[in-house]
């Protein structure tokens, strides 16, 4: 396949083109997949999470800024479910994410969910799939916190940071037990305003409510103030320091593994679907909607005839 070779050969506009193509799904982004599948598996994947405004595309920014300088090239995806239509966020992102412009060693894309089933979290993982096939060593996901989207991608990921800023005062609350679950590192960011001690202190002591660390992994908490580039540093050197334990302890396969069972499964959904679907055509569907809606037969004796149909 040509267009996986030129991507996989490292060639950008084929890597947006395909990216592209997995964004609408389908036919022609399941070929496409299938075909850069065995080149993926060598990148680091980075989740990183957080409310609007905490500092996420700043922070990427300088992160992939760093991690330029010592010569590793960077990927980056942001996901805002938010604002698919008109674009404003998505725009902000761009030109905020500027200076990275023009450095071939970089990439940087949008994403959008246009409709697929699975959404934004499985158009989001073949992307992170197309980064990995077309060679970038670190994939830096970028996602609002907005619930159910940041477990799914944090599921995508190798090492999930958690943003916070200062001024959670007695709103520890705030703090879901959900994000408790999925940060393997905290990052508070904007520690130039009043507050972050505090800040560091009640996610020290939240983090120690929830009894000894998970799988030997103890999530650091690091301060930053991402738009003056402070802390970046120490927060990449988390990062390696994450992985290095996910190597060492053999939890690595264990994620890569989880995350195989939640795509493969996606995947058999979305085939299975379309599969019967094709089955009996548009006319066909339409009419076994109007039955199921009318209560003629009932969804579980149709998806199971439906199914074991040869
Ligand atoms: N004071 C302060 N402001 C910051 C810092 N980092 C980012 N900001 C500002 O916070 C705002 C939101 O940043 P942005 O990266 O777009 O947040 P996102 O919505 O989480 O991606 C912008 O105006 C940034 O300039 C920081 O460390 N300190
Ligand atoms: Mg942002």
């Amino acid at each position: 396949m040509e267009l996986a070779q030129a991507l996989i050969a490292g060639n950008r506009r084929a890597l947006a083109r395909s990216i592209s193509i997995a964004e609408t799904g389908g036919t022609a982004a399941r070929e496409l997949l299938s075909a850069i599948y065995a080149h993926t598996g060598r990148a680091h994947i980075v989740g990183i999470t957080g409310s609007p405004g905490a500092g996420k595309s700043t922070l990427v920014n300088a992160l992939a800024l760093h991690w330029r300088r010592t010569h590793q090239t960077v990927g980056i995806i942001a996901v805002d479910p938010t604002s698919p239509f008109t674009g404003g966020a998505i725009l902000g992102d761009r030109i905020r994410m500027q200076p990275l412009g023009g450095d071939t060693g970089i990439f940087i894309r949008s994403m959008a969910s246009r409709g697929r089933l699975g959404g934004i979290a499985h158009a989001t993982s073949d992307a992170i799939d197309l980064l990995d096939a077309a060679g970038f060593d670190i994939i830096l996901v970028e996602t609002v916190g907005a619930g159910q989207s940041e477990v799914e991608i944090a599921s995508a990921a190798h090492t999930t940071m958690v943003i916070e800023v200062p001024g959670m005062g007695d709103d520890v609350q705030a703090i879901k037990a959900g994000i408790l679950e999925i940060a393997d590192i905290f990052v508070v960011n904007k520690a130039d305003r009043d507050g972050a001690d505090a800040t560091v202190r009640q996610l020290r002591a939240m983090l120690h409510l929830g009894g000894p660390p998970r799988d030997g992994w103890e999530p650091p908490i690091v301060p930053a103030v991402a738009m003056r580039d402070e802390g970046i540093a120490n927060v990449a050197a988390a990062v390696e320091r994450h992985r290095h334990h996910l190597m060492s302890t053999g939890q690595k396969m264990y994620r890569e593994r989880a995350r195989a069972k939640r795509e493969f499964e996606l995947l058999v959904q979305e085939t299975a679907l379309e599969q019967v679907r094709a089955q009996l055509a548009e006319q066909g569907w339409e009419a076994l909607l109007t039955r199921l809606a009318a209560r003629e037969i009932d969804p579980y004796t149709a998806a199971r005839t439906l199914l074991t149909r040869d």
